[in-house]
């Protein structure tokens, strides 16, 4: 014969609603207090190991008693056995340990009767517990382990699916609570920590949400386009505490190094995102009679490089221009000035441009490829 248990509905009050009645037929008497049920063998005696057998396969384990309420609720309960009742704690590698969890028996959930445990024989490594003994009733024994006594169980009312998987079912008499894991809240576990939404401005994030947009362990990736560098983390989470793991990184233009003017030149430059960074260009100007050798302008790269060489004025050299006396004079027009250039034999043209102040006049040179080109020969003027 077996009896079912009643709906938890019906147990207002665990305390008060204990019964007793037959479950298992011939084998086991039950109590329920709520979700939690403690069960005992009232056939039979068993060793420990049977014990625990027993209430393995019949239920969930040997009882694990959580606390002094729990040790009152069973002493009150359960039936006086002369051989008192096995629960689930033994003896491993010399330490007591909690059999269910392999937690080890805490100082503070000790609850030895008196002179306990007293090892006597050496060979208690199992442990009793007194219910309704007449002297330290509800306390534990150590005893031998092959002692036949009844076995005390519970099932569980932890399940799996309990605490929406994202906290701890914790046992409790009558009923079960959740641990919720960090970043989870609520009865049940189903509530998720919200962090604020992201949204940087000029920064492109990449985001995986986990749990629910910008929630608990959501995380995003933050980039920078080319030209620019990252300042500050890479990655950002979303914490339990509710916080970012660090603040929103921004992006800021590669610099290059700081360009000055050519020494008799100038220097004009347009900065698209700051001085001197990815995206500014430079650009070069002589001073009246100085020419630029090297670009007219150079640009900031996502490299932080500029690109080109470095530009210079170079103006005429003095040396034996004038002192020549069979020097031509060249003259060139251009859009936007005269060059009188001085053309003479022996004189190293590759050495131009010069300047040349003793004859009172600015004179460019060109390169001695250019002398005979038709468009310069028919400026030539012969002046001495
Ligand atoms: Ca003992």
């Amino acid at each position: 014969m077996s009896q079912g248990i009643p709906p938890l509905t019906q147990l207002p009050s665990f305390l008060h609603q204990s019964q007793t009645s037959s479950s298992f037929p011939g084998m086991v008497l039950w109590m329920q207090v709520g979700a939690w049920t403690y069960h005992y063998s009232d056939q039979g005696d068993y060793t420990w190991e049977q014990a625990r057998n027993f209430c393995q396969t019949f239920f969930t384990d040997l009882v694990a008693i959580q606390n002094q309420q729990e040790i009152e609720y069973l002493n009150k309960s359960l039936p006086f056995h002369g051989r008192y009742y096995w629960i689930g704690i033994r003896k491993l590698g010399g330490i007591w340990t909690w059999v269910g969890t392999g937690k080890t028996l805490s100082k503070e959930a000790e609850n030895w009767a008196r002179g306990e445990p007293n090892n006597r024989r050496s060979n208690q490594d199992c442990v009793e517990i007194y219910i309704q003994r007449p002297q330290q009733a509800g306390k534990w024994n150590d005893e031998p382990c092959n002692r036949k006594k009844k076995a005390l169980c519970y099932r569980a009312s932890c399940q799996p699916f309990l605490c929406s998987q994202r906290g701890e079912c914790v046992e409790t008499i009558g009923s079960y609570r959740c641990e919720c894991y960090p970043g989870f809240h609520g009865p049940e576990c189903t509530d998720v920590v919200q962090c604020a939404k992201l949204e940087p401005k000029g920064v492109p994030m990449n985001c995986s949400h986990p749990y629910g947009d910008f929630s608990y362990n959501s995380t995003c990736e933050f980039g920078c386009h080319e030209g620019f560098e990252r300042r500050g983390a890479g990655v950002l989470r979303c914490l339990p505490s509710r916080e970012w793991s660090a603040n929103i990184p921004t992006c800021t233009a590669v610099t290059c190094p700081v360009l000055r003017a050519p020494e008799k030149g100038e220097l004009n430059c347009s900065h698209l995102h700051g001085d001197f960074t990815f995206g500014s260009t430079c650009a070069f100007s002589c001073q009246t009679g100085f020419v630029l050798k090297g670009p007219e302008s150079r640009e900031c790269t996502a490299l932080g490089t500029w690109t080109g060489d470095a530009a210079r004025c170079e103006g005429f050299s003095q040396k034996n221009l004038c002192s020549q006396p069979s020097a031509l004079i060249l003259v060139v027009f251009t859009a936007h000035l005269s060059i009188l250039l001085f053309l003479s034999r022996g004189i190293h043209l590759v050495d131009c441009p010069f300047h040349v102040l003793p004859c009172h006049v600015s004179a460019l040179c060109v390169p001695v490829h250019l002398q005979h080109k038709p468009g310069l020969s028919s400026h030539v003027n012969p002046r001495f």
